[in-house]
């Protein structure tokens, strides 16, 4: 396989020259070609092969151990003008990152198979989905991003009659954290990765394309691209409406688009239908309505703390055709984490024979990937081209205090508000600290391509032009009481909160009934969420209560960080800041 478009011709060509790759493989995205990639891996150690009766077609990469996460500090949005990267990117100089990366690249597949990887992100046939080809050196990568995205022949067939796709070079180089780079030119349509092979460093297709570079695109073309599964939930009625919600990394996205309905919820007849877990485009519909596609094809998930009670639909589907990363191995040689059982691995993440001393024996960020056609609540509609139409955009951090369980915006300019006004604690999927309260509006902060302050302007006018946008939401499952235990159980159990949303979301208005009105949003009213059948009664009162003291401290903290982004703020931020100060 090669290709008949020239420019695609051409860029193989040249990076060929740059790289001097041993071979070249122009992947067809078969069977065939995934299996004999993982014969070859099998041969050089990058999988291990897990127990085959218990885990078909399952196997373990354990990566370097200096990389094991996203490393924000080395990725760069690389605008020809500063000021369009914003401050919530770093940045370089294009023809500055540009010649970096040349001498990164310069020999660096000798001895090694460049493999050419064409991909569609989005259904195949679909008007909202994009194109990309990457250029790795990784069969891990290849593997993975077949499980990721639909890749090989049919995306080249439509990379050829549409000759727009985004070039993401990748090679794992070195594996050295000092030559370690991410960059992006979103004016260029370009992604070039060096020194990593981890997940969103090294698939192309997900954080890099789907995110960074799509989201620079849908600025220009009226759309949205976000951090944010889709899940559909279907009433005892027969009838599905669609949710799509955002989240930091490792806050429980990949469980909220899976759950299984809590007992009382089952028996009536609820379902839950699964359409992503991370990343979502949202498109206007000539219906006024807002339409969101799930752009990939697979599941990069957290592996630790997914058990039979937080995540049984995630074990269903890893049992099967998964890839692991950083796991932990049991005597029975299936993969292991912590939360997962009461087992006691053998193997630690780095094969060492576990030992406690030496900390967690998965990664904290230990992954799996999965087709998405393996998971038992994947919706048929999933590979709908026009997108499902979005009821309800829900955006969720991980706050200890203050965050209520559940707030409902007064309209779009309010929940786009509420959206920049994010903030979470830090998990293990990017390097640093872990735990500590940080800014993430939209759950978007490693990943908007471009400036914040534009971003929001963005958000206030792709709203501005829908006839019927999907009611705006904010939640919080991880509010803890004084000895430092969650106040809501969480898990299948947020399905009770999604109930209220989406009743929420039908009614007309703000004179619906269910809700109390606030300075800063509205609160269900007491006995609205349903907590029928729940063996423990959470405090509800803490849960939904507000503080005036601590919600103006947050205003004035979001105020100062607002600053940073001036003078790009939209002033219908600003005006609505100033409103729920004085309200308060
Ligand atoms: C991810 C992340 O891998 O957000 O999805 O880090
Ligand atoms: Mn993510």
């Amino acid at each position: 396989m090669t290709t008949q478009l020239k420019a695609l011709a051409d860029w193989v060509d040249q990076v060929a020259n740059m790289t001097q790759p041993d071979r070249i493989v122009w992947c067809d995205g078969s069977g065939e070609e995934y299996s004999a990639l993982v014969n070859e891996m099998l041969d050089t150690g990058d999988l291990i092969e897990l127990n085959q009766a218990t885990h078909p077609e399952c196997y373990l990469h354990r990566s370097d151990p200096n990389d094991v996460a996203r490393v924000e500090h080395l990725t760069f949005v690389c605008t020809a003008n500063e000021q369009d990267a914003g401050p919530n990117n770093h940045w370089m100089a294009p023809s500055e990152a540009h010649a970096k990366m040349d001498a990164l690249f310069d020999g660096c597949m000798k001895g090694r198979t460049l493999y050419v990887i064409p991909y569609c992100m989005g259904p195949i046939d679909s008007p909202l989905s994009r194109l990309g080809v990457e250029i790795t050196d990784s069969a891990y990568v290849v593997a993975n991003m077949r499980k990721m995205t639909r890749m090989g022949a049919p995306a080249l067939e439509r990379i050829e009659q549409e000759g727009r796709f985004v070039r993401g070079l990748h090679s794992t180089g070195e594996l050295d954290p000092d030559r370690r780079f991410i960059m992006h030119f979103p004016e260029e349509l370009q992604i070039q990765s060096y020194g990593s092979g981890y997940g969103g460093n090294a698939l192309l297709g997900k954080k890099c394309h789907a995110l960074r570079i799509a989201s620079h695109q849908a600025r220009s073309e009226g759309w949205l691209a976000e951090h944010m599964l889709i899940v559909g939930i279907e009433s005892p009625a027969g009838e599905t409406r669609y949710i799509a919600a955002a989240f930091p990394s490792a806050c429980g996205k990949t469980n909220l688009a899976m759950l299984i309905p809590p007992k009382p919820y089952l028996e009536a007849g609820w379902k839950v239908h699964t359409v992503g877990d991370d990343i979502c485009w949202l498109h206007p519909g000539e219906d006024g309505r807002l339409y969101a596609i799930n752009p990939e094809a697979g599941f990069f998930g957290v592996a630790p703390g997914t058990s039979e009670s937080t995540n049984p639909t995630a074990l269903r589907m890893l049992d099967h055709e998964a890839i692991f990363t950083n796991v932990a191995v049991t005597d029975t040689n299936e993969p292991w984490w912590e939360g997962l059982d009461q087992r006691i691995p053998v193997r630690d993440w780095q094969g060492r024979p576990y030992d406690p001393a030496h900390g967690a024996a998965a990664h904290p960020n230990s992954r799996f990937t999965v087709s998405i056609k393996n998971c038992p609540s994947y919706s048929d509609q999933a590979e709908n081209a026009r997108g499902v139409p979005i009821d309800a955009i829900v955006f969720g951090g991980r706050r200890a205090t203050l965050a209520p369980l559940v707030l409902e915006a007064r309209d779009w300019e309010h929940g786009t508000f509420l959206g920049a006004a994010m903030a979470s604690e830090t998990t293990a999927a990017a390097t640093g600290k872990v735990g500590v309260v940080r800014r993430d509006p939209m759950a978007m902060k490693p990943f908007a391509g471009y400036h914040f302050g534009d971003y929001w302007a963005h958000w206030l006018n792709v709203g501005a032009k829908l006839r019927h946008p999907p009611k705006i939401f904010q939640v919080n499952w991880f509010r803890r009481g004084p000895e430092g235990e969650f106040l809501w159980p969480g898990f299948g159990e947020n399905l009770r909160v999604l109930e209220w949303i989406l009743k929420r979301s039908a009614a007309d208005g703000e004179s619906a009934t269910g809700a109390v009105d606030t300075p800063v949003g509205l609160l269900p009213e007491p006995g609205a969420v349903n907590l029928e059948g729940l063996s423990e009664q959470p405090d509800m009162e803490t849960l939904l209560t507000i503080k005036a003291d601590e919600w103006s401290q947050e205003l004035s903290a979001f105020e100062d960080y607002l600053t940073d982004f001036e003078p790009r703020v939209p002033q219908a931020l600003k005006a609505l800041l100033a409103r729920m100060r004085e309200q308060l």
